[in-house]
């Protein structure tokens, strides 16, 4: 096996103890010599230095020490022992008394390098089967519908385009909808950067399609839609609903990374726009891994990577900055206030809620602060993003636990959001202007502290 892995790269040759396993391995093709692997003479004969790797094979056997000092006397330094065949509790004693008695010499085991490559290739196995089951299930649907939420994001709009590649779909047989359409300018750039598609539906036509599919959103989200066939998410799962099928990957950081597994479970081929889209989409969903990310995001990265597009990406991020947001910027630099590493800022009327959450991402990246809290008013409404960084406590708990009973409110660890009307607003907290900030970073500080004192209970008195 090992000189089937390595014969490729690296010259190899086995030193094996008895002389009619050495025959047998010869008359195979590969290069041994039979010698006694207990003796520096061997080694000297076999010509080994210091640049030589030797893998030593550890099958139990008592004179490991004995092959290793015989190795060195001859002047190998590179030395790797590889256990095969040892049960996993004597195989770290082995390798622990190896540590303990040689601390230059590695100890590896077959088990371990073999288990990763194969645990993912089983699981890519197992997504197969998931994705095969609802490829066949929509297979014969004329016309296919995939929702994505209000103003679709750029991790919505990617899921999509690779939902229809998974499906082997085109734009008339697999329609990407919203109810309302993109406007905020930096996925408008993206829409028309990558000439993507979303059309604006009515409620009552999402029944005209065979199927229904939605991507990065659940059917809790649209009211009346309590039964869907395919549903794709990374958000926290929600219940209440019927879907035929689901992939919910709440630790995921988008929902193109569980996307990237069904693409490459089945081998497809992505385009460059998909993979441009989907890579984007990534970046901005975890802020460029800056938070609610995992190996499988890293690794869904570095798969679509090759295949993106890196120029248009950098257009598409530089839309971000537009002169009604740093008027926002600007103001919340007068108005905000901090307090224990906590931004908080009450903008009054917004222009538009996109606002709210710029701001918070915004402050949140200035020296010093951990957390921001960013509010204002659309449409009658009291509209607040909550991030934090550093994750002391989460942010979704927050939340909902002050504004739950009087509104929306949820979220991640991380980010979350809450709006409530302002009369139901005014009427539990009874403050305006001004003092809507003070008093938010009052109800987060509270929050935080409780934790602290918690914290302080559990320690022994005298421990500070
Ligand atoms: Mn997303």
């Amino acid at each position: 096996m090992l000189d089937e892995i390595l014969a490729a790269s690296i010259e190899v040759e086995f030193l094996v103890e008895s002389r009619a396993l050495a025959r047998k391995l010869k008359a195979a093709g590969l290069p041994v010599t039979a010698g006694d692997v207990k003796r520096t003479d061997t080694y000297l004969k076999a010509d080994i230095s210091p640049q030589t790797c030797i893998i030593i094979e550890d099958t139990g056997r008592k004179y490991l020490h004995k092959m290793i000092e015989s190795v060195r006397d001859a002047g190998g330094a590179l030395i790797y022992v590889l256990g095969v065949g040892i049960a996993n509790d004597d195989r770290e004693k082995r390798a622990q008394d190896v540590r303990d008695h040689f601390s230059d010499v590695s100890y590896l085991s077959l088990s371990e390098l073999f288990e990763a490559p194969l645990l993912t290739e089983f699981s890519r196995a197992l997504t197969r089967a998931r994705v095969q089951q609802y490829q066949r299930y929509l297979a014969d649907a004329d016309r296919i519908l995939i929702l994505l939420h209000n103003e679709p994001d750029p991790d919505a709009m990617a899921s999509g385009l690779a939902l229809r590649t998974v499906l082997h779909r085109t734009r008339q047989t697999a329609v990407i909808a919203a109810l309302e359409g993109v406007t905020r300018p930096e996925n408008m750039r993206m829409v028309n950067l990558l000439d993507i598609h979303v059309e604006t539906i009515a409620p009552e036509s999402i029944h005209e399609f065979d199927r229904v599919c939605m991507v990065d959103v659940q059917p809790h989200y649209f009211p009346g839609l309590d039964r869907v066939d395919l549903v794709i998410d990374h958000h926290p799962e929600q219940h209440g609903y019927n879907a035929v099928f689901k992939d919910i990957r709440e630790d995921y950081g988008s929902t193109c990374t569980i996307l990237t597994e069904h693409l490459r479970a089945i081998d497809a081929s992505i385009s460059e726009r998909t993979a441009t889209a989907m890579l984007y989409a990534i970046k901005s969903d975890t802020l460029f891994f800056n938070r609610q990310a995992n190996r499988c995001d890293i690794d869904a990265f570095s798969y679509l990577y090759p295949l993106a597009d890196a120029n248009l990406i950098r257009k598409m991020e530089g839309a971000e900055i537009t002169v009604e947001r740093l008027d926002l910027i600007t103001k919340a630099t007068r108005q905000g206030r901090m307090v224990e590493q906590v931004f908080s800022v009450f903008l009054g009327d917004v222009p538009r809620d996109d606002a709210i959450p710029y701001v918070a991402d915004f402050f949140l990246q200035l020296e010093n602060v951990r957390w921001t809290l960013v509010s204002g008013v659309i449409n009658g409404m009291f509209v607040m993003s909550v991030r934090n960084l550093g994750y002391t406590k989460n942010a979704g708990d927050f939340v909902r636990r002050y504004f739950v009973d009087i509104g929306s409110a949820g979220g991640h660890r991380a980010m979350a959001k809450a709006v409530i009307a302002l009369d139901a607003f005014q009427a539990r907290f009874g403050v305006i202007d001004d003092d809507i900030g003070r008093k938010m970073s009052e109800l987060l500080l509270e929050f935080l502290h409780e934790a602290t004192d918690e914290k302080r209970k559990k320690e022994p008195v005298g421990s500070h």
